[in-house]
């Protein structure tokens, strides 16, 4: 269920009378109001060209498919909604999206797939810019239609705000030709410096017969918008976001990432002339230079406290520790155990507010991935004159 209030009690402010305004342009600006997913109904996807799950040790081996066990379903689902209550208490609204039956067969006229997926990550699907919230392509067949279960609180943003532009990228085709369709047979097979030639030439699971991105492969410095090429975004969907944001700078961005999927474990916006850098994943020399060159500090993240114990049944690298949301650019949120990464940031003078949501990686992602923010306090400015 959608919630568009909340209880006002001593401990929880009221915002639900406040004027819905979509307005954010970077990471770090006073966070007002928030979208935050669910755990409900999340399945593990049937295999599909772009993406396979196999976790013979896990219960689904590959080629099997269903929703994920109702403990780790119940276990994420309460960290999601103790966080979401968390961020209400500082006086930040949020908004929660409305699952659907996720373990179904969805089709196109051009083919069908047998399973869903679910709404966590929300990161993925959505980008706000300045007023406007775009609905990514995405890039998997079980993602197609995950777009509905934002359709509510996008709706009430509409309704509610004369300002916002909604906004939705082309629906892709994804046949066949979207994809080179033996990528997974042999991938992950290969040496790792044949996959990193793979990744810098831009050689993945991906063609270009049409624009793919999700909207977390876009990391938002106000002007400028780093698009990282990825196993969900093509030098298409690049070039669609390029001419859709005009008035932007937007550049495409690769990393030393043999498994690139999502910017927001990599390279990390905390505030104005600092980000963090997922070191083992080494930036393009260009963009590290871009923003030297503007004498922004790139902060090397600690070893994630996760790094032996990857959780069961996710697919998200252990650098998910850096994947964190700015409550401003003075307050981060970071997972509760990754303490290292906590004390490295604290010394940068952030206040860290820890979060227990181990949880909920499995459902695709972290405190970031987790979340969209609808407002935050600011304009677009230039961070790179
Ligand atoms: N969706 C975020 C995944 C990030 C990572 O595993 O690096």
């Amino acid at each position: 269920m959608t919630e568009h209030t909340t209880t006002s009690t001593d401990a929880t402010p009221d915002t639900s009378a406040r004027p819905l305004r979509v307005n954010a342009w970077n990471g770090w600006d006073p966070l007002r109001h928030v979208i935050v997913g669910r755990a409900e109904g999340t399945v593990v996807q049937a295999p599909e060209p772009a993406v396979r799950r196999d976790y013979p040790e896990d219960g689904f081996p590959l080629g099997t498919y269903g929703p994920m066990p109702e403990d780790m379903v119940a276990e994420a689902g309460e960290q999601l909604d103790n966080f979401a209550e968390m961020l209400r208490r500082r006086g930040i609204r949020v908004d929660r999206p409305t699952p659907i039956d996720f373990n179904q067969q969805v089709t196109t006229p051009e083919w069908s797939q047998d399973s869903m997926f679910g709404c966590m990550p929300p990161r993925d699907i959505l980008l706000t810019v300045g007023n406007e919230v775009l609905e990514a392509t995405m890039s998997y067949r079980s993602r197609w239609h995950e777009y509905l279960a934002y359709r509510p609180v996008l709706q009430n943003l509409f309704d509610g705000d004369e300002n916002m532009r909604w906004e939705a990228a082309p629906k892709p085709r994804l046949t066949d030709a979207s994809y080179n369709t033996k990528f997974w047979d042999t991938y992950n097979d290969l040496p790792t410096e044949e996959q990193l030639a793979r990744v810098r030439d831009y050689d993945l699971v991906l063609t270009e017969a049409e624009p793919l991105f999700d909207a977390a492969d876009v990391a938002r410095f106000g002007k400028d918008l780093f698009v990282q090429l990825s196993f969900v975004t093509n030098r298409s969907g690049y070039q669609w976001l390029k001419r859709h944001f005009p008035d932007h700078r937007v550049h495409a961005v690769t990393s030393t990432n043999t498994h690139p999927l999502h910017i927001d474990a990599t390279w990390v916006p905390l505030r104005p002339g600092l980000v963090l850098h997922c070191g083992e994943r080494l930036a393009d020399a260009e963009l590290m230079e871009f923003f030297r060159l503007n004498d922004w500090e790139i902060i090397e993240a600690v070893q994630p406290a996760s790094w032996d114990h990857p959780p069961k049944l996710s697919f998200c690298s252990p650098w998910l520790a850096g994947n964190m949301l700015n409550i401003d650019e003075n307050t981060l949120c970071i997972e509760e155990k990754e303490v290292r990464l906590s004390e490295q940031l604290s010394s940068y003078g952030f206040e860290i507010v820890p979060v227990p949501f181990r949880a909920v990686g499995p459902f695709g992602g972290g405190l970031h991935c987790a979340t969209v923010d609808i407002e935050r306090d600011g304009g677009l400015q230039d961070y790179f004159p």
